[in-house]
C-alpha cells in the first residue's frame, strides 16, 4: 500500500511541474542537490543532479555520510528560472539496485538518436555484478523522462560517476571512476559495453580521483575530474586530442571550497555563446558537507586553450528581473567592514540568508538588474531593525546615483516597507544598499513594483 501511494506521488511530481525561481547560487533552494551534469537538449538546459537527503535512521551505506534514494532532473532556458519535474529514476524501482541502499551517486544524461540514456551509479542487490558499485542505464524518449531503467547494470564496468563522450564521427565512450579513471567504448545501443575498460594514464597517482567529465572543444579533449591534491577536492584538467587520450595535467579549474565541503564534482557547458560550470558546495548545510546545492558559475578559455581559473560566486550568473525579489545576499561585492551574510534560520536552512548591515556607509552590491523599459514606481524593502534607520538603494556603484532613500523604524519582526523610486534611465543595472543611519539593519530582500 505504501509503494502504491508512492509510486501515485511520483507520477504526480511527472504531471505537474514544480517551478524554483533561482537567480543566484545555490540554484535550487527547496532541496540538496550535488554532483550536477548539465547538458543541452534542443536548446534547453537540463540539470541531472544527484539528490542528498538527511538520512533515515540506519539507512546508507555509512552513518553520517551520502544518502540519496532518486534523482530529479531541472531544465532551464535562462540558466535563472528552473523547473522542477519531478523524480525519473528512484532506488527501489530499478530491478538490480540493492533495495534501500541509498547510494543513487553522481548520473549523466545523453541523447543519441532522439532517445535519452541516463547513466547512474548504485551498489547491486546481486554479487554477480560485482561488489560495491555498479553503472546502470534508464532510457526516456524526452529528457524528462519517463525513464524506464535497463534490467541489468552494465555488464563489465565497477565504479561510479559516469559520464558519457559521443563523438563527432558518432562513437559514444563511457568513463568512470574507481580509483583510477577508466574509459571504455559503448555499442551503438548504448546499454553495453564495445571495448574493454582501460585505465586513463599520466594522472595524479596520489589523492582520490573521481567524477570525470570529458568534453571537445576545438579539437582538444579535456578530461575535467575532482582531486584531492591536499585537503580536499578540487578541479582539474588533463587534454589529448582523442577522447581516450593520452591525456596531459593541464590545470585547476577551482580550488578546494573555502569552507572545507570535502567534495567538489561538475560538469561544463557552452550555451548561447557562454561556457559554464555547475559544481556544488554545502550552502544550504554548512554543518554537514554531505548535503550539497548545485552552483553555476561562468567559465573562460583562454586563447591556447586552457582554462582559466573559476572563482566561486554568490550572486552566480544571469540576469535578474527587477520585479523579482532581489536577495542582496548573493552579492556580487560588499564594502570590507560592517556588511555581513547571515542564514536567517539556522535550523530551517532552507529559508535562505539575509545581510546584515552595521555601520554607517557599509555597501552591498548585487550585479546585472534588468529594470527593462518601463521604470518602478516604488520598491519594497522587507528589513528587520530593533532601532531602526535608514538605508539608501544607488544605482550602478556605491558612489552611483541615489534610487530610493529606505527610512525604517523600530521593529521587532520582519516588516516590509514601501518607498518611491525617482525617474532614472531604465535597463540593465547593478544595484547597492548603502546603510545611512548608524545602525544595524537586516535586509531579506528588495523589490521593485511597476505597478
Ligand atoms: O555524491 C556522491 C559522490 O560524492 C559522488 O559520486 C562523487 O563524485 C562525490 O561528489
Amino acid at each position: 500500500m505504501q509503494n502504491l501511494i508512492k509510486h501515485f506521488l511520483i507520477s504526480i511530481t511527472w504531471i505537474f511541474v514544480i517551478t524554483n525561481a533561482h537567480a543566484q547560487n545555490p540554484i535550487i533552494r527547496d532541496q540538496f542537490t550535488a554532483d550536477p551534469t548539465a547538458r543541452i537538449f534542443r536548446d534547453t538546459v537540463f540539470l541531472y543532479p544527484s539528490h542528498d537527503i538527511k538520512a533515515p535512521e540506519g539507512m546508507g551505506l555509512r552513518k553520517d555520510w551520502f544518502c540519496m534514494e532518486d534523482y530529479h532532473v531541472f531544465s532551464s532556458v535562462n540558466l535563472t528560472d528552473w523547473t522542477d519535474h519531478g523524480v525519473i529514476v528512484t532506488q527501489n524501482k530499478v530491478p538490480w539496485v540493492r533495495p534501500n541502499s541509498y547510494s543513487m551517486w553522481a548520473p549523466d544524461c545523453i541523447e543519441k538518436n532522439g532517445k535519452y540514456y541516463f547513466y547512474f551509479p548504485a551498489p547491486a542487490k546481486d554479487t554477480i555484478y560485482g561488489r560495491g558499485f555498479s553503472i546502470g542505464v534508464a532510457v526516456a524518449n524526452k529528457p524528462a523522462g519517463p525513464y524506464i531503467p535497463e534490467p541489468t547494470p552494465i555488464i563489465g564496468v565497477h565504479g561510479i560517476d559516469p559520464c558519457v563522450l559521443i563523438d563527432k564521427d558518432g562513437q559514444a565512450y563511457l568513463y568512470w571512476s574507481a580509483r583510477n579513471i577508466y574509459v571504455a567504448r559503448l555499442k551503438e545501443n548504448m546499454v553495453e559495453l564495445a571495448s574493454e575498460p582501460q585505465i586513463i594514464a599520466n594522472l595524479p597517482e596520489k589523492g582520490l580521483k573521481e567524477g570525470p567529465y570529458v568534453f571537445e572543444r576545438n579539437g582538444i579533449y579535456y578530461l575535467t575530474f575532482p582531486h584531492v591534491e591536499n585537503r580536499t577536492e578540487r578541479l582539474e584538467y588533463a587534454i589529448g586530442s582523442t577522447p581516450e587520450g593520452p591525456f596531459k595535467m593541464a590545470g585547476v579549474i577551482m580550488d578546494e571550497a573555502p569552507n572545507g565541503c570535502w567534495t567538489n564534482h561538475h560538469s561544463l557547458i557552452h550555451y548561447r555563446n557562454q561556457w559554464y560550470l555547475f559544481y556544488h558546495q554545502n550552502d544550504l548545510s554548512p554543518k554537514f558537507d554531505k548535503n550539497r546545492s548545485v552552483r553555476i558559475d561562468s567559465l573562460f578559455f583562454n586563447a591556447d586553450g586552457t582554462i582559466r581559473k573559476v572563482i566561486p560566486t554568490l550572486r552566480g550568473v544571469g540576469i535578474t528581473n527587477v520585479t523579482r525579489q532581489i536577495e542582496t545576499d548573493r552579492y556580487s561585492f560588499k564594502s570590507e567592514s560592517g556588511a555581513f551574510v547571515e542564514l536567517i534560520d539556522t535550523i530551517n536552512t532552507f529559508n535562505g540568508w539575509k545581510t546584515i548591515l552595521t555601520e554607517q556607509n557599509a555597501w552591498i552590491q548585487y550585479n546585472a538588474v534588468d529594470f527593462g523599459t518601463k521604470k518602478p514606481k516604488s520598491v519594497n524593502t522587507r528589513v528587520f531593525s530593533e532601532t531602526g534607520g535608514e538605508l539608501e538603494i544607488r544605482l550602478d556603484n556605491p558612489d552611483g546615483n541615489t534610487l530610493s532613500e529606505i527610512k525604517i523604524p523600530a521593529t521587532s519582526a520582519w516588516v516590509t516597507i514601501n518607498a518611491k523610486v525617482p525617474d532614472f534611465e531604465a535597463g540593465i543595472h547593478n544595484i547597492v544598499l548603502v546603510l545611512k543611519s548608524n545602525n544595524p539593519i537586516e535586509i531579506d530582500w528588495v523589490q521593485f513594483l511597476k505597478n
